[in-house]
């Protein structure tokens, strides 16, 4: 099949579309399961799918702000309270956005997970594979707790109360700060269940120490799942080793040391299928930096480590926002789908 460059198929269908050029083709199409708009709004869908807007700063110079998820069959919106949805029956994304009304975070958090949870209950798509969520002020401290860590309880709390699992098998994820609105939650589920991965140089995050907060987070590493093709949800990740952040101050390094955490989460998924499925230069990323002064040492790094003319340096997204761990100064996540299986 002849895609366009920045496309990650699964197997007659794309399931991500990265190019603007090739969104807008994806845009009517009654497989579009919705679309996500880094600091822009994007168009409404025709078949009613979710579009999303998140409030981060994207960075000059990149192929895209917008990301484009599809379904391999047809798709039927719905809404189910404050949660908006599309599936096909074995992919389903949707998006969540509350107001913290006075209640606070923490109660915020665990009402939009309440929320989702509500939805992939009523199961066709019951197994989350991927959240994003975007927090409002996620470095700020209220009460004596930073919000990141209010949210943390909030979000650990949903899943206990719906009986998922909160330690392992958690689902991918990343938390990403916003400079204000609603918090922000949209999400992948499949019929599907994943396989959780996990990186042996890391602590799993459902297990840092409480010096991170009274409530762990509540992710895996990374998300494998078979939706006709292999695909892998690869987290949010920085210069963390074991639990401790690593290189304060330096963009430079902190990039490198998480491209040695992204390298070992491509072989531990590569070895979890018993075949070099997944590459660096094949993922589709989405890099944040915090401080925009950054982009272009972070951008040098990014394209050392996966090649300038490659699918994933024509592919990524840059923007700037804040991280949960206020001296992380680069967060970076992927996608990755593998060949069809024949
Ligand atoms: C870390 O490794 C960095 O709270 O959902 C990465 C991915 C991070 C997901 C989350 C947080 C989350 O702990 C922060």
């Amino acid at each position: 099949m002849n895609a366009p460059p920045s496309t990650f198929e699964t197997t007659a269908a794309p399931l991500l579309f990265r190019s603007a050029a090739a969104a807008d083709a994806a845009h009517d199409s009654p497989q579009v399961l919705g679309t996500v708009g880094l600091g822009v709004t994007p168009p409404r869908h025709a078949n009613g799918a979710p579009a999303v807007a998140v409030q981060v700063k994207p960075l000059p110079g990149m192929a895209a702000a917008f990301e484009t998820w599809c379904a391999r069959g047809v798709v039927a919106a719905g809404t189910l309270g404050p949660v908006s949805f599309a599936s096909d029956g074995e992919l389903l994304f949707g998006c969540v956005e509350l107001d913290e009304d006075g209640h606070g975070l923490q109660d915020c958090a665990q009402r939009a997970y309440a929320a989702i949870f509500a939805v992939l209950d009523r199961g066709g798509c019951p197994h989350p594979l991927r959240f994003w969520n975007y927090v409002p002020h996620i470095n700020a401290v209220s009460g004596e707790l930073e919000r990141y860590r209010q949210f943390n309880i909030g979000r650990q709390q949903a899943f206990l109360a719906a009986g998922r699992p909160a330690f392992e098998g958690a689902p991918a994820a990343c938390a990403i700060g916003t400079q204000g609105g609603r918090l922000s939650v949209h999400f992948l589920a499949a019929k599907r269940a994943p396989t959780a991965l996990e990186n042996p140089r890391q602590v799993s995050a459902y297990r840092y120490p409480t010096d991170y907060g009274p409530r762990p987070p509540t992710f895996s590493r990374a998300a494998l799942v078979d939706l006709g093709a292999p695909v892998l949800f690869i987290s949010g990740t920085a210069a963390i080793v074991g639990h401790r952040s690593l290189h304060a101050g330096d963009a430079a390094a902190q990039t490198r040391e998480t491209f040695v955490n992204l390298r070992t989460l491509i072989d531990v998924a590569n070895a979890r299928l018993g075949a070099a499925v997944f590459s660096l230069e094949r993922l589709a990323y989405t890099v944040y930096v915090r401080r925009a002064a950054d982009a272009d040492i972070v951008r040098a790094e990014f394209e050392a480590a996966v090649g300038t003319d490659t699918p994933a340096a024509r592919a990524a997204a840059y923007a700037q926002a804040d991280i949960c761990r206020a001296e992380l100064l680069v967060e970076i996540e992927a996608t990755g789908v593998g060949a069809p299986a024949r």
